[in-house]
């Protein structure tokens, strides 16, 4: 007897972050691999006392079964923090954002259906959203926004494209934000050619000078899907995310829900209710802000000190956590990582970030995670990697 897959498993590909995590716990690396937020910001305090209240409190609806939209309170909660008018009823709340995306993929792709994303975007969207079998069109971008020219010729080719996925703050590979003037083309363009966008800010917050300008869905509230997360600002191990859905698509993205997992674990939900309860964001966000805003500069500072004389290019993101650099013509940075993984130091590679034409001497480099010694050692080991495989002519 063998077992046949479904067509749609032939479509799952293992996360190349998560191979790389597995590296990276190696003792002695550095890693500049994984989103993973730096532990030092982890209020284990709050949550030692959250515990204790809600389990004395609140024990057993905290350990029983709860409501697959999620706890009313925390729905409460998400919505006020949002900064625009949203009904709680809107709110669903996910086992990480990660969950809203393959959620999403559930409702609004049929095999062939047509799907906008940057070039590059976020892998682990582009792994949830593989299995329903979508047609990617990656439409190309710079600094400031999506190249509304590509868009418009992508929204040509075919049938009308069910969803464009966005990352418009501190994306995840390249930490670009997208410009307020860029926010309001892109939404004229996606008014007249009837397309409706799926908005993923894990990363807003985390603005190092000035916030970034407001979400799209913010602005068009019926036509875009927000994803928001508590892993970057609270903790990613809680795996407590939400999604804010137009009436008519909610009660769909629930029972995808509802098969998926139920609910997200009514402890975690209680717990971060009971942090947020007395306003502990407004406290605990401005402290991570200016530990990444010094671990950034520490990166860059690095990178400038140490990649001397290697044509070697980076941006210099106004937030998140992430760093994108380019490698000197005629390398991958695919053929580098072990040879940087070999002295110490892991990165992760751009090319699996892009669902279209990739460059391959791109890289991303998380700052946030590592501490600044970690940093200055890891980008110095880093560079003597590059300098080892660099093509003559560029070392
Ligand atoms: O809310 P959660 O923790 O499920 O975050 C998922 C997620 C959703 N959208 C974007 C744009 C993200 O960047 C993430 C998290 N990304 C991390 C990364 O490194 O790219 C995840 C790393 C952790 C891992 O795969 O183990």
């Amino acid at each position: 007897m063998s077992w046949t897959l479904a067509q749609r498993a032939h479509s799952m590909n293992p996360s190349v972050i998560r191979e790389i995590l597995k590296i990276t716990e190696r003792p002695g690396i550095i890693s500049f691999a994984g989103g993973l937020p730096s532990p030092q910001t982890f209020p284990v305090d709050a949550f030692a006392q959250a515990c204790a209240r809600v389990l004395r409190d609140d024990g057993p609806a905290a350990l029983q079964y709860g409501a697959s939209e999620g706890l009313a309170l925390l729905r409460e909660q998400v919505a006020a923090m949002l900064p625009w008018p949203v009904d709680p009823a809107q709110v669903l709340i996910t086992t990480g954002s990660q969950q809203g995306l393959d959620l999403v993929a559930k409702v609004l792709i049929d095999p062939g259906s047509r799907v906008l994303v940057e070039n590059p975007t976020y892998l682990g969207a582009l792994q949830a959203f593989a299995p329903m079998q979508p047609h990617f069109d990656a439409v190309a971008g710079d600094d400031d926004g999506v190249d509304l020219s590509a868009l418009r010729a992508a929204a040509a080719r075919g049938e009308p494209a069910r969803f464009m996925y966005l990352l418009p703050n501190f994306q995840n590979p390249t930490g670009r934000t997208m410009s307020e003037s860029a926010r309001v083309a892109l939404l004229d363009t996606a008014d007249a050619i009837g397309l409706p966008l799926v908005e993923d800010n894990p990363y807003g917050e985390l603005w190092f000078d000035a916030p970034p300008p407001a979400p799209l869905s913010s602005r068009r509230p019926a036509s875009c899907i927000y994803l928001g997360s508590f892993s970057k600002v609270l903790s990613p191990g809680l795996r407590l995310g939400f999604l804010v859905a137009p009436p008519e698509l909610y009660p769909k993205l629930l029972q995808a829900k509802q098969a998926a997992d139920l609910h997200t674990p009514s402890f975690n939900q209680r717990m971060v209710a009971e942090v947020l309860r007395d306003g502990f964001l407004e406290r605990h966000v401005p402290t991570i802000r200016a530990l990444y805003r010094a671990q950034r500069d520490a990166m860059l500072d690095a990178l400038t000190r140490e990649m001397r004389g290697l044509d070697v290019q980076w941006n210099r993101p106004a937030g998140g956590m992430f760093l994108w650099a380019r490698l000197p013509a005629g390398m991958d940075a695919a053929t580098l990582l072990p040879h940087a993984v070999e002295r110490g130091v892991a990165f992760v590679p751009g090319a699996p970030f892009h669902a279209g034409h990739a460059d391959p001497r791109t890289l991303r480099l998380s700052f946030v995670t590592a501490t600044r010694e970690q940093i200055d050692q890891g980008i110095a080991r880093l560079a003597a990697a590059v300098r080892a495989c660099a093509p003559r002519a560029a070392a």
